[in-house]
């Protein structure tokens, strides 16, 4: 597009929607018209992407996940239509930055972490390879808490995230359905037909609100169908004049409460009926939606497997299973055996994590309550799959009715999601592994053939592309652009790694995103960080497994070698953590407190603060880890082996440059085939070694005893930290956790003491190297050139060879 041709068309934006003209509007009012010109670009491509479809009677697939952890829209659309030039001179004759614009949207934080994530970067690089797909989620009014530190501590805000993302909403209120809560099931004979009929229930509608998804360089918009809570009571008059006020309006907001803020519990499912009905409420609108477009457009189901494929993010979604067997039964007279075989063909599930306390498990009370319908049709899917199951393992009923959906009052979302589904996959070669020889093995000996690997991928163009312009010029100027397109060509850039100016121009680069990232830091939390320090990031949730603890006793035990030593020489170096925790996760918030307690010791001690700092990022979020991806040199991954599913992290920050110090675990197994052992920092025990451990009985308390270093650090932890000559915090707890079995629990259940001495080693090999910018820089760049493997696009094409087989809208 014109320069001309844009700016009359933001001008008359701002005319109709706003009544000023371009030098007296205000950024909020140009930051919307930039959205709304972006918004009918798109708009055009969706509808073409639309007819197209039909036209080709298309194969899609409909990807439901309850979270979608998109960040801001702006630059990304811009950029997708390849229109930053265009749109950075036409706003700067305006008077206007575009970057100053991008900061007004808040990110549309729909999610909690690494699954939300991955979602939004599926759904990019599915526009981006012109392959069809629906996502499906819920318009959350509030995403996930603003996280602000008070003394140390976290506390949670509300996020309402609409004021500036809902310029990106089309509102769809014609297709509004209808979902049914509570009540009672009637069943009747109509000759030889069952009737069945839903009584006395609770009517709540679902609104979809259309988000439209581009892709880079691509003319397919797909969309990213978000439903919200509606009541279709209106207020009760009669009580309102009678002065019963609340109750008027009682109905109204229960039913509207389901819409209202997302669960910010990571992997920890809580038995909330919300959270049930929120699953519900998503799942249904979304089949509904499905099966009534299916119909209109072919007048049958039984094609249906033919012309759709629903992807579930996990369990979370599982109740589309028993909802389609329900709707083509129920609303469409189908037969059991012939909805369950559409079904069963239609769904397909992705695994997420092994951790037994994360499958969710629902009172099957609760679901008996609030989804009578469905609670009779996964009773009746139960029966039949354990019958089923009896041919495999005869008079093996502890097998049986370990398998089983329904078993001692509780309903298993995953075995359901299993039984349900044609195809089941982990999200890296490890993960899938583990699930087939241990968390499903059963399932597997059933049916090998269902289970799959895909592992996980980003949206490269948004991590490396936009979120690190510096690299990524210094990349096209040795390699060309195509790797834009094709990661894979990334590899070419490995020979650069010998090449001392390509070298030598990277640790500008790396300087420049450092000194970016400083500036970041002395506005939000005061500090003076040095960009010639070496910048050690961990960057995601705060869960133990993770082991955020072990990185902090590391620097604990820093710190105490420069009170000891304070000529001590190494690399200084500082320390960057971002993490939010469940607010109702007790351990993890008291960690972010060490945290904070830590960083006040070390920073604040004139011995030390030349050679080290601690840095917490409040809030960490998509729009945070953009500016702290392209800075880090060291990219912490160092969770107990055997519990990360993938992690996807690591991988932003491989691609960018940093060198990974991490355990044999997730995706880190597939980052050191690719990058080689050479070029990262490996550690501690292997999945296996972990299990083993754990199984012969593994007691912390040998290394407390055995480990003068450990028993020191655990020591100051359990006197108090706290600057010096300030006041200090005692963390009784967290030492406890590691040291003590409380009733029955496994003492440090991960392994924090049995990895730590490795960790310290692998921390001084981290310096070794470094000591030698140059050679440190040359594995540097082999880390980028090898992270093309990890581009959404390449999972994406396997996911599509594998389970999905979508018709190609680019042909
Ligand atoms: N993951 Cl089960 C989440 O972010 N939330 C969840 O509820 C579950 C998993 C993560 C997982 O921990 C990471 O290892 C993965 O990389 C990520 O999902 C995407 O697969």
């Amino acid at each position: 597009m014109k320069k001309k041709e844009l700016k009359s068309l933001l001008e008359g934006k701002l005319q109709r929607h706003y009544g000023v003209t371009a030098s007296e509007a205000t950024k909020n009012q140009v930051y919307h018209a930039c959205a709304m010109v972006v918004r009918d670009i798109l708009m055009e491509k969706w509808s073409a992407t639309q007819e197209e479809m039909e036209a080709k009677k298309a194969k899609q697939v409909c990807y439901l996940s309850m979270e979608f952890l998109l960040g801001k829209s702006l630059k990304n659309n811009i950029y997708n239509l390849s229109m930053t030039d265009v749109f950075q001179q036409v706003l700067q004759e305006m008077g206007m930055d575009l970057k100053a614009l991008e900061d007004i949207e808040e990110d549309a934080a729909l999610g909690n972490g690494g699954l939300g994530r991955l979602a939004a970067c599926y759904m990019d690089a599915l526009s981006a390879q012109h392959l069809p797909a629906t996502g499906y989620s819920i318009l959350y009014e509030y995403g996930i808490f603003k996280q602000r530190i008070v003394e140390g501590q976290q506390t949670e805000l509300p996020d309402s995230w609409l004021d500036s993302g809902s310029c990106w909403l089309v509102a769809k209120p014609d297709e509004t359905v209808e979902i049914r809560f509570d009540g009672e099931i009637e069943e009747s004979w109509d000759g030889d037909h069952l009737r069945i009929q839903h009584r006395n229930y609770t009517r709540v509608n679902a609104e979809p609100y259309d988000m439209l998804i581009s892709g880079y360089g691509s003319e397919t918009v797909n969309t990213l169908r978000l439903w919200q809570a509606k009541s279709p009571y209106s207020m009760d008059m009669h009580l309102f004049s009678e002065g019963e006020y609340l109750k008027a309006i009682e109905q109204q907001a229960s039913a509207e409460v389901i819409s209202k803020i997302l669960y910010p519990e990571d992997k920890h499912p809580e038995g909330k009926s919300l959270r049930i009905k929120q699953q519900y409420f998503f799942v249904s609108a979304s089949i509904q939606s499905i099966i009534k477009k299916h119909m209109e457009t072919y007048g049958r189901l039984d094609n249906l497997p033919d012309r759709v494929v629903i992807q579930i993010n996990d369990t979370h979604p599982a109740m589309v299973i028993p909802e389609m067997m329900r709707i083509m039964m129920d609303d469409h007279g189908l037969t059991w055996d012939a909805a369950w075989e559409i079904t069963t063909h239609s769904v397909a599930y992705t695994n997420h994590t092994v951790m037994s306390e994360a499958l969710e498990r629902w009172p099957e009370a609760l679901i008996k309550r609030i989804l009578p319908r469905i609670h009779q049709i996964i009773v009746e899917i139960n029966r039949r799959f354990c019958d089923s199951l009896w041919k495999y393992f005869p008079n093996n009923w502890d097998k049986i009715s370990s398998m089983a959906i329904v078993a001692y009052d509780e309903v298993r979302m995953a075995n359901l999601s299993i039984a349900g589904s044609f195809s089941v996959n982990g999200v890296s070669a490890l993960h899938s592994q583990i699930l087939k020889d241990k968390v499903f093995h059963d399932f597997y000996v059933v049916s090998p053939d269902k289970f799959t690997n895909v592992t996980n991928g980003i949206a490269y163009r948004r991590w490396l592309g936009q979120a690190n312009e510096p690299l990524t010029s210094l990349i096209r100027d040795c390699i060309g652009d195509g790797f834009l397109r094709n990661a894979e060509e990334l590899c070419t850039f490995a020979p650069f790694a010998k090449d001392a100016s390509v070298r030598q121009k990277f640790l500008e680069v790396k300087k420049r995103n450092k000194e970016r990232l400083a500036a970041y830091i002395q506005e939000h939390n005061g500090i003076d960080v040095d960009t010639n320090s070496i910048f050690d990031v961990q960057a995601k949730r705060l869960h133990e497994y993770k082991r955020q603890l072990l990185n902090i006793m590391q620097i604990i035990k820093m710190y105490f070698e420069y009170k000891d030593n304070p000529s001590l020489q190494r690399p200084s170096r500082t320390f960057i953590f971002g993490a939010k925790a469940a607010p109702g996760y007790y351990m993890a918030k008291q960690i972010i407190r060490l945290i904070h307690a830590v960083a006040d010791m070390v920073n604040h001690d004139p011995v030390v603060q030349n050679h080290m700092k601690v840095v917490f990022l409040e809030d960490y979020k998509v729009s945070i880890a953009e500016i702290l991806m392209p800075a880090a040199d060291v990219s912490e991954q160092i969770s107990v082996a055997g519990r990360e599913a993938s992690g996807t992290g690591n991988m932003k920050f491989m691609m960018n440059g940093a060198l990974t110090i991490g355990t044999l675990d997730g995706a880190n197994v597939e980052i050191c085939e690719a990058v080689g052992e050479a070029n990262m920092f490996l550690f501690g025990l292997k999945a296996d070694e972990v299990e083993q451990l754990l199984k012969q009985g593994y007691q912390p308390m040998s290394y407390y005893q055995s480990n003068p270093w450990i028993a020191r650090i655990l020591g100051a932890i359990m006197q108090g930290i706290g600057r010096p000559g300030g006041r200090s915090v005692p963390f009784v707890d967290i030492a406890n956790s590691l040291l003590i079995s409380a009733n029955g629990s496994q003492a440090d259940p991960y392994l924090v003491l049995a990895d730590f001495e490795e960790y310290c080693r692998a921390q001084r090999e981290v310096d070794r190297v470094y000591s030698n910018q140059d050679a440190w820089n040359e594995k540097a760049i082999l880390n980028v050139a090898h992270s093309g493997v990890f581009a959404a696009d390449r999972s994406i094409q396997e996911y599509n060879e594998k389970i999905w087989n979508l018709t190609d809208l680019g042909r």
